[in-house]
This record gives C-alpha cells, structure tokens and sequence, in this order.
C-alpha cells in the first residue's frame, strides 16, 4: 500500500507540472498556432510523426499487455515456456518491413519540406535582408533599400522575405516559431532562409542557440504589416533623419549628452554605419527595451544607468562613463522621441 500512496504522490505531481508547464509561453511563439509558411510545414511533421509514435506505442503496448496477461505462469502449472519461435522468417519479415514502411512515410514530406523550405530561387527578385547576430541582440540590413534597424524586423504579409544570416561574435540561432523554423547565425559561414507571414501581427523570436549569459534575453520581434504599410514604412525609414531635431529643451540636452558621451561610436541613428550596438533609429516606436522589458521612460534610465543588471555580459557595460539619474533622464527623453513613422508594432495589430 505504501508503494502506491508513494506512485500516486509522484503521478500527481508529474500532472501538476505538466499543467503548470502548459501555460507556459507568450502568444505568439508558439510553434502550434501557425502563421506562416516554414510554420504550417513544421506543424506538419510534428503531427505526422506524433501520429505514427503513437500508433507504434499503441501496438507494442497492446501486444506486451496480451502476451503479459496470456503467457502468466499459472498456479501448479509445470510447462509455461511457450513455443519458441525464433529464425521466424513471417515474424521477422514483417517486424522488418513495418519500421521501413513508417520511416518512408515520414522521410518522403520530411525531406521534400527539407528542399522546399531551402529553395532561394526566386531570392534575386525579392525582398533580401542581412541579419547578423550579436550578444545579445539583432541587426538587420535591408539590402539595396539604405535601411537598418535593430531588434525589430518589419517584413511586408503574404511575401517571402530572404534572409542572409551571419554572426559577429558566437553561435547564435534565428527563430520565430509562429511563422518559421530556426536556422543557425554563425561567424564564419553565411546560412540563408526565407521567413513568410500569412497574417499581420507581432511574432516574438528568440536566440535558440545558447550564446553567452544573456542568451535567455536575445529576444527580438518580426512585424509583418500589409504590403502599403510595408512600403510606407521602408519610406519612411529611407527619409528619416541622420540627425534629427530633438522636438524639445529636454531632448535637445539628452541629445547633447548622447553625443558627449560618445554613444554615436556604438550606435547608429539613420544608416550611418556604427553598428556595435543597435540601431537607434526610429527608437521610441519599439514597444521592448533591450528586447525584453516594456520600453518606457523609466525603464531606459535603469537600463542606461546600469545596462549589466539586466543583461549580463552585454557590451555596452563599461563603454562610457558613468551618467547620473537626472542625465539618463535627458538621453532618454531624446531617445524615447525618435519617431520616424506611423508604423507601429501596435498598428500591425496583436501586440
Ligand atoms: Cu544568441
């Protein structure tokens, strides 16, 4: 009796994790709930090969229970070895052929998935964007377009958008579950993928490659807005200014102070080339600082004031001498105007 009050304890706790765990998770990034096209093909294959696990776990386990329940010793019984059956040419014929079969009808969409998915055959006559992933953060060049950002990648819905992927310092992976699988950002060699949305919307992404102690923080965003918004958005991006006009005193002396304290040598506002840190244009308009936390006025002056607290081992701990509250005040009123377009991640909707 002890044994089981202890199996049940264990069960019970087993299920209560399972449940808690369920509820794991933002909306959004969730490899379940396709959005887009590498998406609905992953699903997929996770739903064809569960099935066939399944099937195979059924049939063994309803063979073990027969064989379990029908070959027992019973009581007095003398002769219980059953007929041997070994060298069974049938039996070994069909355990042989069965596996072959269930392996075939989960490799031939595999593989084809596999080539679909890696066909760049229409990438020169489509939107093409260099990604390189740095600790702990993203950066993405439109090609031909003189636009860069940070953190967040616009993309237009319905179009396959190409994807040119290298790191500047370590092993990192590019993931977006909703709408993609993930791919791998290496130093040396450049891997390329396509990411297509079906519907406008927020898509979280995350490094899935453990890069370093804020590998956990390397969240970014993919905003897919329609097509017009799209090509209102790469516009304005193009026409923002390199300098822009601080729209008050407050930020007039954060910009000051941002450039007295050398933040320019990191990063870039417009498509100047700085590219140690994350470009700043268009700033304000992210809705996540440092990828992670609600991007607003208090949050940026803890984050200037001590970038280590929140993510560590970052690059920019360090890079600049210590500024007061009251300063990280101004640069953030500064930063926090940086407003190029209407565009928005709210505007692209389920944020
Ligand atoms: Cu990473």
């Amino acid at each position: 009796m002890k044994g089981w009050t202890g199996k049940l304890r264990a069960f019970a706790l087993l299920g209560f994790v399972a449940l808690v765990l369920s509820a794991c998770g933002k909306e959004n990034l969730t490899a379940l709930d396709p959005k887009g096209y590498g998406a609905d093909q992953s699903l997929y294959l996770i739903i064809l090969t569960t099935i066939i696990m399944l099937f195979v776990l059924a049939v063994v386990m309803i063979v073990y229970t027969i064989v379990l329940i029908r070959y027992r010793k019973k009581k007095g019984q003398e002769d219980y070895i059953p007929k041997q059956v070994e060298g069974n040419r049938t039996l070994e014929t069909v355990w042989t052929v069965i596996p072959i079969i269930l392996l075939l009808i989960i490799a031939v969409p595999t593989v084809t998935a596999t080539f679909d998915l890696a066909d760049e055959s229409a990438a020169s006559d489509s939107l093409n964007i260099d990604v390189t992933g740095n600790q702990y953060w993203w950066h993405f060049n439109y090609d031909g377009q003189e636009v860069q950002t940070s953190q967040d990648l616009y993309i237009p819905v319905g179009e396959r958008v190409y994807l040119n992927m290298m790191s500047s310092d370590v092993i990192h992976s590019f993931w977006v579950p909703t709408i993609a699988g993930k791919m791998d950002v290496n130093p040396e060699n450049e891997n390329t993928m396509y990411i297509e949305a079906h519907e406008e919307g927020v898509y979280w992404g995350k490094c899935a490659e453990f890069c370093g102690p804020s590998h956990s923080l390397m969240d970014f965003k993919v905003i897919a807005v329609s097509p017009e918004e799209f090509d209102q958005w790469l516009n304005d991006m193009q026409n923002a200014d390199p300098e822009p006009e601080p729209e008050n005193a407050v930020a007039q002396e954060g910009q000051s102070l941002f450039e007295e304290n050398n933040c320019m040598s990191c990063h870039a506002i417009g498509s100047s080339s700085a590219s140690i840190g994350p470009n700043l244009t268009n700033y304000g308009n992210r809705s996540t600082l440092a990828g992670v936390e609600d991007l607003n006025k208090e949050n940026l002056v803890d984050w200037i004031m001590d970038p280590e607290a929140l993510k560590p081992g970052n690059k920019m701990t360090g890079q600049y001498p210590e500024v007061s509250e009251n300063e990280a005040g101004k640069i953030a009123e500064y930063l926090l105007q940086l407003d190029e377009t209407d565009i928005t991640p709210e505007s692209a909707g389920n944020e």
